[in-house]
């Protein structure tokens, strides 16, 4: 390591002489256990107040005089990216600073990656942060910092860092322009402020009930990760394969589904409607959330038509997209670019599925089978401009961070969701055989802990919100969000194992509701659609009688709040000046959902739920898979980073199939289901 390293200087030191200080700092904590430190450093330091100039000087020498192409040995591809990066750079062809960026712009898409190739074509840190520090001066900020964190997160060199909450990095997205009109009048006033931000709307809009869902910081934040943990442009050639993604987006998603269901049922609501292409668009959506560039977020009225968009689709190819679909569904099998026909009622099948339904680049024909998912996104974030009549800038629909504010986006789910569910109940249903684990029987279910509900306050930095000017110091400027919580409890699972000592077993979790917003007892059928996975882990169980205690706090669904971007920095500076290590693996990933939102708001006078646990062969579920039992931590909606999915079985397993009859479930004795009651605490204050 430290030989390679080594090459590696006298080669930077002899190109850039400027450089070669700066560098050897970083080679001396090469040697020792503070790399981190400063690589985690030098990330808080690139994406700190990503619309001005930086203003630290290593960066700032860095941009000045660093040259991507001077030295393309330190590329893997031998400059290759780079080089086409620069070409579009001295042509003057790209993304202008100061402009609004979406993924779904095709152009704006192609930049970001040219961006996000050339640091994952970097062998060593320095390359990926000179980079970093040169294209953070050149480039459109949204397209640097999309970049950036797609980078940290593919790339070796990532290893480590913690990207800071997105809240604090790019506050607009999560926001509202009243608590930001705010932030800057704090700024110029410099009276420090705590502003606190409502949820979009009123009470006369009913779906302003569940708004706390969909404009959850950390739910944005999920959703955002997931999507660059997993993105539909996404090709191989990148360095590594992403395992079972087509499955995960569909489970991904109708997790959401679910979730935002069973909140509905605390706030009296029936379940979303799904979206029709030849349906009026029933609910509207006035974001009053502006861009730090370009204006504010398009509304949209209730119960307007479905708009051809102009360059985007007409409504009737979406219609053909589905209905090409849909026969795939029905005849069992997707025909591929090269015409031969691909299996779909096979366990796989739904991973093909899903490729063609997002659409993303491992879709088997997306000239065939369209790319629903995202052109949908598009075609309605833009139902409010439809012609670019008022060009006006893209909508939340057409972001990931801020789609899920809009009931639109529950709807477009909903709609994808049964299409998955009409090709799952295309299948046999389990049998008995199928499901028994023998030997093994659940024997009781209890919740050590209350399962309650209430709401906090939490904090962020709006900082980043706001422009530096010089003279004008910083004040302390926070927003202050509502958000969902509950109390921490435990699982006690008692379980009997007739097998030898150490046999592993893999637990699956799932609460699911009872009755319909009516009150009508739902059917094992219909409910087992509308379950949320709370949990799914590995144990090794002791022959004979033996109780399992499982933290809240363990779910692999969920990950914990975030570290600020103020702690990340003095946690990293400290490490830095102290030459001490710093270890911030707890927060490592981002995808999942938040611990504090596992449980679903309930009433104050209570509401029952059935808790399922399903307990199988875990030797058999985790054949063909290596690593410890933790597997990361957030691998149940997430996966393991750069690895495969640890699970064999289908996502969902065993309530992914139909279940005509309940008496095949209720006779396995490794499945068993107990009633729990979760009650809404409102005076409760954390
Ligand atoms: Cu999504």
């Amino acid at each position: 390591m430290k030989v390679l390293v080594l090459c590696v200087l006298v080669a930077a030191a002899a190109a850039w002489p400027s450089f070669s200080e700066e560098i050897g700092v970083h080679f001396q904590n090469d040697a020792g256990g503070s790399d981190n430190a400063h690589k985690q450093q030098d990330i808080n330091h690139l994406l700190d107040k990503i619309y001005e100039p930086t203003k630290y000087p290593d960066l700032k020498e860095i941009a000045e005089n660093f040259n991507p192409v001077g030295d393309t040995s330190i590329y893997n591809d031998q400059g290759a990216a780079a080089e086409t990066l620069m070409k579009e750079l001295t042509d003057h062809r790209l993304l202008e600073k100061h402009h609004w960026f979406s993924l779904f712009n095709t152009r704006q898409r192609e930049e970001a990656l040219m961006l996000f190739a050339v640091l994952n074509q970097c062998k060593e840190w320095y390359c990926f942060r000179s980079n970093a520090a040169y294209f953070r001066e050149q480039m459109n900020e949204g397209e640097f910092v999309y970049a950036l964190y797609v980078g940290v997160i593919h790339s070796k060199l990532g290893d480590g860092i913690v990207l800071p909450p997105l809240y604090e990095i790019t506050p607009h997205m999560f926001t509202n322009s009243e608590v930001i009109d705010k932030a800057y009048s704090a700024k110029m006033t410099q009276r420090a402020g705590t502003f606190d931000v409502s949820f979009t709307g009123t009470r006369k809009n009913k779906e302003q009930r569940v708004a706390y869902f969909g404009e959850d910081i950390g739910m944005n934040i999920h959703h955002v990760t997931w999507h660059m943990d997993f993105p539909f442009w996404w090709q191989d050639s990148y360095g590594y394969h992403l395992d079972r993604k087509g499955e995960l987006f569909f489970w991904v998603h109708h997790q959401l589904t679910a979730r935002f269901d069973s909140e509905r049922l605390s706030n009296w609501m029936d379940p979303v409607d799904e979206l029709h292409w030849d349906d009026i668009i029933h609910e509207g959506f006035a974001p009053l959330t502006s861009y730090k560039y370009g204006g504010e977020f398009p509304v949209r009225p209730d119960n307007i038509h479905f708009e051809d968009v102009d360059g985007v689709a007409r409504v009737h190819d979406m219609e053909i997209t589905e209905s090409r679909i849909r026969d795939a569904i029905a005849h069992g099998y997707i025909t591929a670019t090269d015409g031969h026909t691909i299996d779909i009622r096979q366990p796989k099948g739904i991973e093909y599925l899903g490729d063609i339904i997002e659409s993303s680049m491992y879709s088997s024909n997306a000239r065939y089978y369209g790319s629903l998912h995202n052109t949908a996104h598009v075609m309605l974030g833009r139902q409010g401009d439809p012609h670019g009549k008022f060009n006006l800038p893209p909508g939340v629909m057409e972001h990931f961070e801020t789609a899920t504010r809009d009931p639109s986006f529950f709807r477009l789910h909903k709609y994808m969701d049964n299409i998955f569910k009409e090709h799952t109940d295309s299948f046999p249903p389990y049998t008995h055989d199928d499901l028994v684990f023998d030997g093994v029987s659940v024997d009781s279910i209890t919740i050590d802990g209350h399962l309650t509900t209430f709401f906090d306050d939490f904090q962020y930095s709006l900082i980043n919100a706001v422009d530096s000017g010089e003279n004008i110091e910083d004040v302390e400027i926070n927003a202050r969000v509502h958000r969902l919580n509950h109390e921490e409890f435990d699982y006690k699972i008692t379980v009997n194992n007739n097998h030898d000592d150490g046999h592993l077993a893999t637990i699956r979790i799932f609460l699911c509701p009872i009755k319909d917003n009516n009150g009508i007892t739902l059917s094992i059928d219909e409910a087992r659609w509308l379950c949320l996975e709370l949990d799914k882990f590995w144990e090794k169980l002791p022959g004979g009688t033996h109780t399992i205690t499982r933290s809240s706090k363990d779910s692999s669904v969920t990950v914990p709040d975030m570290p600020s971007f103020q702690s990340l920095k003095q946690q990293a500076d400290d490490a830095v000046t102290g030459g001490h290590d710093l270890d911030l693996s707890a927060y490592e990933r981002s995808c999942g959902i938040p611990d504090r939102m596992l449980l679903p708001k309930s009433k104050p006078q209570g509401m029952e739920f059935n808790l399922y646990v399903a307990v199988t062969d875990g030797a058999k579920d985790t054949e063909g898979h290596s690593g410890d039992l933790k597997h990361g931590g957030t691998h149940a909606q997430c996966g393991v980073h750069g690895e495969d999915y640890p699970d064999n079985r289908p996502l969902g397993y065993p309530l992914e199939r139909r279940i005509p009859d309940e008496r095949v479930i209720d006779g396995v004795p490794n499945i068993k289901h107990t009633v729990v009651t979760i009650v809404h605490d409102p005076d409760h204050h954390a």
